[in-house]
């Protein structure tokens, strides 16, 4: 089994896992609108067992216990948007990225509420159970919606500017609370762009890789130490990237 089977395999698997904690795990504060329940770290523990027994080599960074970067890293976020997972809301995925050599290149999201599995790897395409993905055709603005993603890891006052100049641009908004979904609906075609000032990699390594093999277009999210501090992160098709880039100050190059 090669790693994106395996990947596929296990955000499956530890999907399976975190849903029987749906709406009832115990949940406590990591800072302000910051949750983690028990299942986040359980799901987590369960994911680097099967990556250290399978793979003992790779490298692994997760949002609940950290790490350090290698040749072959993995980025787990062992659910991505705990505050609806918490509050028995069905927007909320496991997210498994994969980097080699500093590369996406490989993504498997994992929807647990509608069991649909995203997945994606480096010139191989992205799909949806299946189904081959691609970003939307949409070419303006005037009729694209733009999920914009929020945390209190930047002030208010940058997101209410983010949210006036994608309002300004003509899009529509949205922000539902994954940053991991959010990208998948990119890829999907069923939003045009997702943006965020700040996200960290976890939430999107896997989702970089199917808006990239859906033909999609992302910056250069892992510059810098955009794998140890986070960035920000926008995704969007061809025909929308300078226009979107422009509005929201956040260049793309493809
Ligand atoms: C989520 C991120 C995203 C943010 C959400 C939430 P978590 O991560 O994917 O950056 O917009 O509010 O923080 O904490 O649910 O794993």
């Amino acid at each position: 089994m090669d790693r994106y089977d395996f990947c596929r395999a296990l955000a499956r698997d530890a999907g399976k896992l975190a849903h029987r904690g749906f709406g009832a795990s115990a949940t406590t504060l990591k800072g302000r609108h910051d949750e983690v329940t028990e299942m986040d770290r359980e799901v987590e523990r369960y994911i680097r067992a099967a990556i250290a027994s399978r793979y003992p080599r790779d490298a692994v960074i997760g949002e609940e216990e950290g790490g350090g970067g290698g040749e072959r890293l993995w980025l787990i976020d062992p659910i991505d948007g705990t505050a609806n997972y918490a509050r028995g809301q069905p927007r909320y995925c496991v997210s498994i990225g994969y980097l080699e050599g500093d590369v996406p290149t490989i993504g498997a999201i994992y929807d647990p509420s509608h069991d649909w599995l995203y997945a994606g790897a480096r010139g191989e395409g992205a799909y949806l159970d299946g189904r081959r993905l691609a970003v939307s055709p949409c070419v303006e603005l005037t009729a694209a919606t733009v999920e914009c993603g929020w945390s209190t890891r930047r002030p208010a006052a940058d997101y209410v500017a983010l949210l006036s100049r994608v309002l300004d641009a003509g899009a529509a908004i949205r922000r539902a609370g994954s940053g991991a979904l959010g990208l998948a609906d990119v890829a999907a075609g069923r939003a045009e762009a997702y943006a965020e000032l700040h996200i960290n990699a976890w939430d999107c390594a896997a989702g970089i890789v199917l808006v990239r093999e859906a033909g999609g277009f992302i910056n250069d999210f892992f510059a810098g130490d955009g794998l140890t501090a986070g960035n920000p992160l926008i995704a969007t098709n061809a025909a929308l990237c300078a226009k979107l880039s422009g509005a929201v100050g956040i260049s793309i190059t493809g």
